[in-house]
C-alpha cells in the first residue's frame, strides 16, 4: 500500500475516532496531537554506540556538516535538525526556558556552541536548517549509548525508551560497529517496543564505518557486506553496511578535489594501491602519483582534522 494512501486512511481513522470520542477531552487532545504529527516530517533518530559515526551519517544525509563530529566523544545533547527557511539554533533548558543561540560556522562546519550552558542543563537542542531533505525528515542526532558519562547515555534512552509518554520519534537508524554488549541491549529493548505507542515504528540496522572493514584479498565492499551479514546474524537482524564518511565526502566534493581524484585514477593500480596503504606512503614525495604532495595532503585533510581532534564540538 502506498504511503499516501496509508496517510489518508490514518487521517480518516483519526477523524472517525475524534467523532466517537468527542465527549472525552483527553482523547480528543491526544487525537488532535496525532493528526498534527501526521502532517509533519517523519522523525528519524540516529542512534547507536559511542563513535559509531552517527553525526557523520546525519551530515552525509543532509549534505552539509551541521552536526559536530570528532574522534573523541562529541555529541552530548539530543539535537533535532529541522527544516527552516534560515539557519537558527534554539536551546531548551532543563527548566523549560528557551534561548536562541548565535549561528557560527567554523571552517564551513556549523559550530554548536551552547553559550556557556553545560550539556547536563540542556533538555533539547533544535537546529533549523534550509535543506530539502529536512522538509521530509526531521533528523535527531543522539549521544552514544555507551557514553563515558552515564547521564549522557541516559538522554538517548529517555528519548527512545520513554517511561510515561509516547515515543517522540517515528523511526530509528541504529548504527553499530559490531556487537558490543550495551549495543545489543538497547537494540533489543527498542525492538520489543516497535509498533507500540512507547516505541518507534521501525528500526533500520546499520553496520557503520564499513570502509574500515579489512578486505584482505576480497574487495572492500564485499568484505563490508560479509561483515554486516556476520554481525547481523549475531544481533538477529539484517544490517546494512554504510560508510557515512565516504558518503559525506562524496556529497561535499569540490570540483578541484574531483579533478585530483580523476588524475589519481589514471595512476597504475599497483602503484596506487601501494600508496593507499598508509597516510605516510600516500603523502610521500613520489612523482609516480602524478599529484604534488600538497594536493595529496589536501585530499586527506578532512580525516586528518578529525584524527587530530581539532574541531570544536
Ligand atoms: N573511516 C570512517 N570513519 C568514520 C566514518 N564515520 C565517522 N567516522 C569517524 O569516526 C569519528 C566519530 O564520528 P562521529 O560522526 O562524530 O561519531 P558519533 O557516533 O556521532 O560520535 P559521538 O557523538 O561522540 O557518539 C570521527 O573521527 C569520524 O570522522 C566512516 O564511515 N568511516
Ligand atoms: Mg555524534
Amino acid at each position: 500500500m502506498s504511503v499516501t494512501r496509508l496517510g489518508s486512511q490514518t487521517r480518516q481513522l483519526i477523524d472517525a475516532a475524534r467523532h466517537e470520542l468527542r465527549s472525552d477531552p483527553a482523547s480528543v487532545e491526544e487525537l488532535r496531537h496525532s493528526a498534527a504529527r501526521l502532517e509533519e516530517p517523519l522523525r528519524v533518530a540516529l542512534t547507536g554506540t559511542l563513535k559509531a559515526g552517527k553525526s557523520t551519517l546525519l551530515n552525509a544525509l543532509v549534505g552539509e556538516e551541521i552536526a559536530p563530529t570528532d574522534a573523541t566523544e562529541c555529541t552530548r545533547v539530543v539535537t533535532w535538525f529541522e527544516q527552516s527557511a534560515t539557519p537558527r539554533i534554539d536551546l531548551t533548558h532543563d527548566s523549560g526556558r528557551r534561548t536562541r543561540l548565535a549561528v557560527h560556522r567554523d571552517e564551513g562546519r556549523l559550530a554548536l556552541d551552547l553559550g556557556g550552558v553545560t550539556a547536563d542543563r540542556v533538555e533539547k537542542l533544535q537546529v533549523g536548517w534550509p535543506s530539502p531533505l529536512l522538509g521530509e525528515f526531521t533528523l535527531v542526532d543522539t549521544p552514544g549509548t555507551s557514553s563515558n558519562s552515564r547521564d549522557v547515555s541516559a538522554r538517548t534512552r529517555a528519548l527512545l525508551l520513554p517511561e510515561d509518554r509516547p515515543c517522540d520519534v517515528d523511526a530509528v537508524v541504529y548504527l553499530t560497529r559490531g556487537t558490543d554488549g550495551a549495543d545489543v541491549r538497547l537494540l533489543d529493548q527498542l525492538q520489543t517496543r516497535v509498533g507500540t505507542a512507547a516505541g518507534p515504528l521501525g528500526i533500520v540496522g546499520v553496520l557503520s564505518r564499513a570502509d574500515e572493514v579489512k578486505g584482505g584479498r576480497e574487495r572492500n565492499l564485499d568484505a563490508a557486506r560479509a561483515a554486516a551479514d556476520d554481525a547481523g546474524r549475531r544481533v538477529e537482524r539484517s544490517l546494512l553496511p554504510v560508510s557515512g564518511l565516504l558518503a559525506l565526502r562524496g556529497r561535499t566534493l569540490r570540483q578541484a578535489e574531483f579533478d585530483d581524484l580523476a588524475v589519481l585514477a589514471t595512476v597504475p593500480d599497483g602503484t596506487l594501491e601501494a600508496a593507499l596503504r598508509s597516510v605516510t606512503r600516500f603523502t610521500a614525495e613520489d612523482t609516480e602519483l602524478l599529484l604534488s604532495t600538497g594536493q595529496r595532503r589536501e585530499l586527506l585533510e578532512p580525516s586528518v582534522c578529525s584524527v587530530s581532534g581539532s574541531r570544536s564540538c
